[in-house]
């Protein structure tokens, strides 16, 4: 395999708006991230990806981008992210920007011309239909709702598969592709690392556009059906590719749902469309076609099986971004750890699957601390448009107000996106004003401060496993070898070898409260690292408390 600058590298992502506010308006901002580098380099961070910071009416956090060259200016200037680029830059630390081009804001130049001549340029720049023929598909918008709506002011509709102000931008036109070439080049010049692609497999449509079976009372279907079966994706993203990311060697992960099975190679290959693209298995488990309200919880067993069907299809492919939460996620220790069992070994349990698997390490804002979900008590502490859906959606299905409330809290964005918890002071020291979502009342015990110089904290911990990624006598091991399951069949043992021709490491985690006694597969051994006070070993086996991981050196390889 070639090697990459990126194989090596520990990813974290910020999420702006809630991260650090230095000016007191509540709202996280480019100066906020500049001041807390120091925290990132401390933790060993190489890569920041930056969820967007653009121009936004914010309707859906961003994501909603109404000028692609701007930055809005609640999260600063221009010369900030110059800064914050630079600044980051001599710490060895590399930014992604958040690249949204499915669709643009409908504040954007480029639609409001469109509603001005929707016959002219920029009518092309979109999917418009004529509103007298009805609506040419039965779409589900992911946010609700059919994804047709009138274009103001014109016997025309325009298509989105988000929300009502995300239009989605026409890729069959070439000037729109051009258009999205030269703002990547753009930001590329400007020294970036690279980019994080949002919903990109949203980009090909089946054309012509025809009704699904519908899968829910609404009588739409989800945009799920559509993309199994459009093809060609490849060509738009090779193209991307070489016009852009290319030339500069940067780095590329791709927000990939619904690729098909055989597509990987040609995602992540060594000459794939991207450097690597995030797995979602243990995220997308559980989920249902009839909205949050009807999904699964995950169990260990589970998340051991996404574990290691997800590695063994990339092993001789290339590399996943592996990632325990994100902006859109619920918090992962709320997620897959059992209620009731949610504590510092569990948490550090999860870390160490997390960043020991083969992959390249994403860590969202605040998991290094153990952040955890917020408990809504109503629906009006709520900001996110998609948790209103699902409300809304479970609501639907006949479930009570309270019920439904307890459904989506589980899993509503809004859990990773309360302030980041830098103190035990007011509002977690994330702003000295009034922060624009409420901040979870466990930052007195789960913050910053208090774990940076904790040797027994949480984020101590994540710090010895990135430190750990990056010593050299591992790293070879770690980046490189492969990922080999045992003791696969022993429940709530989650515990694999990462080994090359070399060196044979064993990471072994009991996920579950109940101690329980695992087989070595060695008789010499050096404790890498250990959540746990002690490592009970006696006569070739080792007794694992509940939830304690370990990370063994073995001095001979293991015989496989
Ligand atoms: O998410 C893409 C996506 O498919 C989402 O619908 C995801 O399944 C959902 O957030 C789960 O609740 C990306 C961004 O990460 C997300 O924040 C944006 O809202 C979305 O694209 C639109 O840009
Ligand atoms: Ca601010």
């Amino acid at each position: 395999m070639k090697k990459k600058w990126w194989h090596d590298k520990v990813a974290y992502q910020i999420y702006p708006k809630s991260f650090y506010d230095t000016n007191g308006d509540g709202i996280g901002d480019i100066r906020g991230i500049i001041e807390k580098l120091d925290y990132l380099e401390d933790l060993g961070i190489d890569i920041l990806w930056i969820s967007p910071v653009y121009l936004s009416p914010f309707a859906d956090q961003g994501y909603d981008i109404a000028d692609y060259y701007q930055i809005d200016p609640r999260f600063g200037t221009m010369k900030d992210m110059d800064e914050l680029i630079a600044k980051a830059g001599s710490r060895g630390i590399r930014i992604l920007m958040d690249l949204v081009v499915n669709h643009c804001s409908d504040e954007h130049e480029w639609f409001q011309k469109a509603i001005a001549d929707p016959d002219g340029k920029y009518g092309k720049y979109f999917y418009l239909e004529d509103a007298k023929n009805g609506l040419p598909c039965n779409w589900r918008s992911y946010f609700g709702g059919p994804c047709w709506d009138a274009l103001p002011g014109t016997d025309k509709i325009y298509l989105h598969v988000f929300h009502k102000k995300q239009p989605d931008l026409n890729w069959e036109n070439p000037e729109v592709r051009e258009e999205i070439y030269k703002n990547i080049n753009w930001w590329l010049q400007k020294g970036l690392g690279g980019f994080r692609i949002d919903a990109i497999i949203n980009i090909k449509k089946a054309l012509p556009f025809k009704n699904y079976a519908p899968d829910r009372e609404d009588g739409l279907s989800s945009i799920n059906h559509m993309l199994e079966e459009a093809e060609g994706i490849g060509v738009f993203l090779e193209e991307m590719k070489h016009r852009t990311f290319e030339k500069y060697d940067a780095f590329t992960v791709g927000e990939v749902f619904n690729a098909k099975p055989d597509e990987l190679a040609d995602f992540i290959g060594e000459n794939g469309h991207f450097s690597t693209m995030f797995d979602f298995r243990s995220t997308c488990f559980g989920s249902s076609p009839k909205g949050w309200y009807d999904s699964l919880p995950i169990t260990p067993e589970d998340y051991k099986n996404c574990c290691f069907e997800s590695q063994a299809e990339a092993a001789d492919i290339g590399f996943y971004a592996n990632v325990i939460e994100n902006h859109d996620e619920p918090r992962g220790v709320s997620h897959y750890l059992p209620e009731g069992e949610v504590n510092d070994t569990s948490k550090k349990m999860l870390a160490t699957i997390s960043l020991m698997l083969r992959g390249i390490p994403f860590i969202y804002q605040g998991q290094e601390l153990g952040m955890e979900n917020m408990a809504f008590s109503s629906i009006d502490e709520i900001d996110d448009v998609n948790t209103k859906n699902e409300y809304k959606t479970a609501l639907d299905a006949g479930l009570s107000e309270e019920d439904a409330l307890k459904a989506v809290s589980r899993y509503s964005r809004d859990n990773a996106r309360t302030p980041m918890q830098w103190t035990d002071g007011p509002n977690a020291g994330f702003t000295t004003g009034k922060p624009w979502l409420l901040v979870n009342p466990n930052h007195v015990s789960i913050n910053a401060a208090a774990q940076v110089k904790d040797p027994a904290s949480v984020y101590t911990y994540y710090k010895k496993l990135i430190a750990l990624r990056k010593n050299e006598d591992y790293k070879q091991t770690l980046v490189y070898g492969k990922t080999v399951p045992y003791l696969k069949e022993q429940k709530n043992i989650l515990s694999f070898f990462r080994q090359d021709e070399h060196q044979t490491l064993l990471v072994a985690a009991n996920f579950q409260s109940k101690p329980q006694s695992i087989k070595l597969p060695c008789s010499n051994y050096r404790v890498l690292l250990n959540n746990c006070d002690q490592i009970a070993a006696d006569h070739g086996s080792v007794l694992l408390e509940g939830y304690q991981a370990v990370i063994l050196e073995c001095s001979a390889p293991a015989p496989l």
